[in-house]
């Protein structure tokens, strides 16, 4: 992977702009300043490597070099998309489970920022905002897949099993712009369709651990444990709780673990 063979790929794509890394601390870092000093619209930072990959909080997101993909999409809102921004990080969920199942991936969505394969964690999506007074200007939405194997942390590192599409294919992936090409195809295919009740839907239908029980925990502290039931139209998760009555999560620093 590189700027001439990425530009090549994406060339039909219509994309804002393309910075490119051989390595970076985090792609996401170089996109918030990109968007805040004036990117266009679908810019892309694009890097092999990343020294200091983000996670939410403080956690760390491994990208060794040559073995993954870091992607960072810069989006500006408009007026029709404004009223639906709690639903971004399902859009790049969606496009991202897209591109694993028309590899034949049985790849699903771990509310609300992980993506599985396997129960295993295969892709985290990272969204962030910069802000114009109150409000939001542009969108960074980051993505990192796991490709190759070479890409999966030690696992005894892990609080969740992690997988790569290498592993799980069992053979020699696509190469890492072409499934790019796919991730944002199906972005922009779904940003179109940000307000529709298709996309909670298919969101909904791809929900890991669903009629599961879990916990939802944040600090380490469990708070909230229920079955998991759907989405709300805002993309917050709903479980039962063992009354039997709807309990929403709401977006945040929160994690899901099945429970027993
Ligand atoms: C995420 O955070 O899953 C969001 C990851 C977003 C990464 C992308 S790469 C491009 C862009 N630039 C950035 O700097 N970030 C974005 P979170 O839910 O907080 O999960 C982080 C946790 O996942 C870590 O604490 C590890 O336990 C685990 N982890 C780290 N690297 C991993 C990997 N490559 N595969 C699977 N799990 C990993």
């Amino acid at each position: 992977m590189n700027e001439t063979s990425l530009k090549k790929t994406l060339a039909k794509l219509n994309i804002g702009g393309l910075r490119y890394f051989d390595s970076i601390g985090s792609t996401n870092d170089e996109a918030l300043a990109w968007a805040a000093s004036g990117a266009k619209d679908f810019s892309l930072v694009i890097a092999d490597e990343q020294t200091r990959g983000r996670g939410r909080l403080h956690r760390t997101w491994h990208t060794p070099k040559g073995s993954a993909l870091a992607v960072s999409v810069i989006l500006r809102p408009d007026e029709k998309i404004k009223p639906h921004l709690s639903r971004t990080v399902g859009l790049a969920a969606l496009a991202v489970t897209d591109s694993l199942l028309r590899l034949g991936l049985k790849a699903k969505i771990k509310w609300p920022n992980d993506i599985l394969i396997t129960d295993k964690k295969t892709a985290g999506i990272l969204v962030e905002s910069v802000w114009s007074g109150s409000d939001v200007d542009s969108l960074v939405i980051g993505i990192g897949i796991n490709v190759y194997k070479t890409s999966v942390p030690p696992q005894d590192s892990l609080r969740f099993p992690a997988t790569s599409i290498e592993d799980e294919l069992h053979k020699e992936p696509p190469a890492r712009e072409e499934i790019l090409r796919e991730v944002l195809s199906s972005l922009n295919a779904w940003r179109e369709k940000i307000a529709s009740n298709e996309l909670i839907k298919t969101w909904e239908e791809r929900l890991a651990f669903r009629g599961w029980r879990a916990q939802i925990i944040s600090n380490d502290e469990v708070l909230q444990t229920g079955i998991i039931d759907g989405l709300e139209p805002d993309g917050s998760l709903r479980l039962h709780d063992d009354n039997g009555k709807p309990a929403i999560v709401r977006f945040g620093d929160v994690s899901l673990r099945p429970a027993a």
